[in-house]
């Protein structure tokens, strides 16, 4: 197990569309757990393989608090099968645009197909913050960030505040 640096906005790696995964292989199981172990680092509910630099629809999820049994998803190339129509919102993090939150409405309940740690199709029905969390590390597979949900005026605060940020602190390794 390894962990891995996880990459902040603004970054172009951030904005792309990731491949499907053929199988759930010793690679990609190995990813998962990376994945697992740099969440639970950070710490963070969720994942996606590309906010560790690889364009791969693979992610992982565990919502137990600290305490809770763990309760980790390993997840590869996962489709909705079906959406609430009823909205539910919570107010969202990302490690990818650290110290930012706002409140994002997305569908209550989901039914999700995937391909779990042992390469087997599965389908759960998923609600709460899960239902939330997923949609937000799916998002990540298409290059799609919470804040792409918000006004232009609040996504722009946010991303304007992060780039700020970083250019500061290239300037301090620079040494300037
Ligand atoms: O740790 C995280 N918390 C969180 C809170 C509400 C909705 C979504 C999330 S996911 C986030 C970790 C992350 O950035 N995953 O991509
Ligand atoms: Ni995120």
């Amino acid at each position: 197990m390894a962990l891995l640096p996880i990459i902040t906005a603004p970054d172009p790696r951030l904005k792309l569309a990731a491949e499907p995964v053929k199988a759930v292989d010793a690679v990609v199981r190995r990813l998962m757990d990376d994945l697992l172990e740099t969440m639970y680092d950070a710490p963070g509910i969720g994942l996606a393989a590309p906010q560790v630099g690889v364009q791969r629809r693979v992610l992982v999820v565990d919502i137990a608090r600290e305490g809770e049994k763990p309760q980790p998803l390993k997840i590869a190339n996962p489709e909705i099968l079906w959406r609430s129509e009823e909205l539910a919102t919570y107010s969202e993090g990302c490690l990818s645009l650290p110290e930012h939150y706002a409140d994002v409405s997305r569908p209550a309940r989901i039914r999700l197909r995937y391909l779990d740690y042992q390469n087997e199709i599965r389908e759960v029905e998923m609600e709460g913050l899960l239902a939330t969390c997923v949609q937000h590390e799916m998002d990540h597979l298409d290059g799609v960030l919470f804040v792409d949900h918000l006004s232009p005026l609040k996504r722009n605060i946010i991303l304007r505040k992060l780039a700020k940020l970083k250019r500061q602190k290239t300037a301090e390794t620079v040494g300037a």
